[in-house]
């Protein structure tokens, strides 16, 4: 008989987090950065003492908003290039669901999330207690069942012991590469105040590692085989190359055999900007540098990609009839879309084993030299709308340009939805791994603060400036707040265009009237006119407005030594966007129509749809 120890299922939990390990540069760590908290009925009492008894191991982090702690943990677990994660704890009911969409954010992006709702009593004698969604139907079913779709593990913990496999389970889908993404244990009120006499060995300290898997011998023949023929070969390298740190490995396979390499928003940093070969974003937000090669290219080796539409050009963009694709991937779901021949592999291990088998093979030097002339063309294109600027009402571009100018290749950028991540996709000049910090997987407005902070805890050394529109700000911005209280500094530069533009672009490309984007063109009685700068500084940030680009750059310059939070407002256009590069991107325009626009954009759409290669 092992010894045991008498917990209750929180305190058990609490400290089995507390017990597990990773391994980063050599130093042992704690996997879990913390606990984000905010209590209620379904936890405090449980969860909630549980917290307190390991505050000093695993420390607790409140905030104000469910989603906004689980973008931050999210943010945290990216930045830690998926070695480091953090978990939630809400309450039961509108708590638990106001996490819905954070999982459903982790899950498209393949991140690791613990999310801890309380949820209702497992004896179910004072069923309805307050904030349960009673089903007439399914006596099992709660509103944590939300969860299910968009949960990589999911489980109701009902008896105390259960703890004990749910976290075994919930370790390994957390820590594995392929199958990693959020897991929820929904915690049973009484259940997690009931006691149980739990082995002392499940307390046990735990290190755990990143596994990297290696090719099958036989899919790296196949992909050797047509790496060896092809003539106009090209990498997309996305997210996972940067989960992976295989950006060494990346540039050593590339340089050895003159491979021009395009990235995903993902993938975007995973060479420098200014390696010769990285011809940098690729698809609806591309440079015309990487879809050029696209277009042609007859071999693609996508690196730890999804191959989500905006890569593909909703898949119209990878012209070339004879083409064949190598995925590249940890996740078999991913590595054989679009009939590519698989290799299931970790991307550094992938690549290093590639690169060594194929010793000696170059691409035809006109294909290295033709993306090379394509990139210093991008380059200049890109100086023209980056540059700085008198315009009264400045362009993202410029603002972006204004942000390079001062924070340079150095600073962590992060943004998440709206005009910028199309324009920064485009326009950005990454440094280091990571530093690109992207969430377009499910571009989730109201991402980017709490993600911000999240990401500053990953990287308390490095400056982390967000980049965020108006319409994001408003969705929410209440962890600005937290990041104060926390000591967690970051800059937040705030394009103010007064409304939903790039959707209200995207209307008008589809033929649509103005209509409910931007304020002017919605229902109302008033025109608001928001004081973002008079908002921000009431949640404790320092802010101010600038009013010209020239002004931003002096106070992007000053908030670097500012202690605590900065929020710099700019007004912008918001009609304007990057013209040069990009490719079509699939959205569908109504058949039929009152407006002539509307029939117009069909027409165009319709031929526009002959381009997308149909079961390739
Ligand atoms: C939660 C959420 N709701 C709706 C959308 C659809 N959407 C994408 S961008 C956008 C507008 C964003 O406005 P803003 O942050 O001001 O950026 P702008 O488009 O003006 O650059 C909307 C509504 C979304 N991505 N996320
Ligand atoms: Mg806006």
């Amino acid at each position: 008989m092992s010894n045991t120890v008498r917990l209750t299922m929180a305190q058990a939990l609490t400290r089995f987090l507390a017990a597990q390990m990773t391994t980063i540069d050599g130093k042992e760590m704690p996997i879990f950065g913390g606990v984000w908290a905010i209590f209620g009925h379904g936890n405090v009492a449980g969860i909630g003492e549980a917290l307190y008894q390991v505050r000093d191991e695993l420390p607790t982090y409140r905030a104000h908003n469910e989603q906004a702690m689980a973008h931050a943990a999210i943010a945290f677990a990216k930045a830690s290039f998926r070695q480091r994660m953090m978990a939630v704890t809400s309450s039961v009911g509108p708590g638990a669901t106001n996490m819905v969409t954070a999982a459903a954010l982790a899950h498209v992006n393949r991140l690791p999330l613990l999310l801890l709702p309380g949820d209702v009593f497992a004896n179910r004698i004072p069923d309805p207690v307050l904030q349960q969604v009673e089903s007439f139907a399914d006596g099992t079913i709660s509103a944590n069942d939300c969860f299910r779709p968009v949960s990589r593990y999911f489980d109701r913990i009902t008896r105390p012991e259960q703890i004990i496999p749910a976290l075994a389970r919930a370790m390994t889908v957390l820590t594995d590469p392929a199958e990693c993404g959020p897991v929820t244990l929904a915690l049973c009120q009484d259940v997690q105040a009931e006691a149980y006499d739990y082995p002392e060995s499940f307390f046990d300290k735990r290190v755990w590692s990143l596994r990297r898997p290696r090719p099958d011998r036989n899919e790296l023949s196949a992909a050797v085989a047509a790496l060896q023929s092809a003539k106009k070969p090209l990498v997309i390298a996305g997210g996972g190359v940067i989960f992976s740190q295989a950006s060494k490995e990346l540039a050593d396979f590339v340089e050895a055999a003159g491979i021009p390499v395009c990235e995903t928003q993902g993938g975007k940093s995973s060479l420098p900007d200014s390696h010769p070969l990285n011809m940098a974003a690729v698809g609806v937000t591309g440079t015309s540098a990487a879809n050029r090669l696209a277009q042609e290219a007859d071999l693609i080796i996508a690196v730890g990609t999804r191959l989500q539409d905006f890569t593909t050009g909703s898949w119209s963009l990878f012209q070339n009839s004879a083409k064949t694709f190598i995925g590249l991937n940890v996740q078999t779901f991913d590595a054989a879309k679009h009939r590519a021949l698989p290799l299931v592999a970790d991307a550094k291990e992938g690549l290093l084993e590639l690169t060594a088998a194929l010793q000696g093979y170059k691409a035809p030097a006109s294909w290295t030299e033709n993306a090379k002339s394509g990139k210093a063309e991008w380059q200049k294109a890109a100086a023209k709308v980056t540059g700085p600027t008198n315009a009264s009402l400045p362009s993202d571009a410029q603002v972006i340009g204004a942000v390079q100018r001062t924070f340079g290749a150095e600073a962590t950028v992060l943004h998440a939805a709206g005009g910028l991540p199309g324009e920064m996709h485009k326009l950005w000049q990454a440094g280091a791994p990571g530093s690109y910090h992207a969430e377009y997987g499910f571009s989730c407005m109201g991402y980017e603060i709490a993600g911000g902070l999240g990401a500053k805890m990953a990287k308390p050394d490095d400056e982390v400036v967000v980049m965020i529109g108006d319409g994001s700000y408003l969705m929410l911005n209440s962890e600005l707040a937290t990041s104060v209280m926390l000591g967690q500094r970051i800059t937040v530069v705030l394009l103010d265009n007064r409304g939903y533009g790039c959707i209200n672009r995207l209307q008008m490309g589809t033929g649509g009237a103005n209509f409910n984007n931007l304020l002017k063109d919605s229902k109302h009685e008033v025109l608001p006119d928001i004081d973002f700068a008079a908002h921000a500084r009431s949640l404790g940030a320092i802010s101010e407005k600038v009013a010209s680009i020239a002004e931003l750059e002096t106070a992007l310059a000053r908030a670097k030594d500012n202690d605590r939070t900065t929020v710099i407002v700019i007004d912008t256009d918001p009609l304007i966007s990057t013209e040069e590069g990009g490719t079509w991107w699939d959205v569908a325009v109504p058949e039929v129509s009152q407006r002539s626009q509307v029939t117009a954009a069909r027409k165009e759409y319709e031929q526009k749809l002959k381009l997308q290669r149909v079961g390739d």
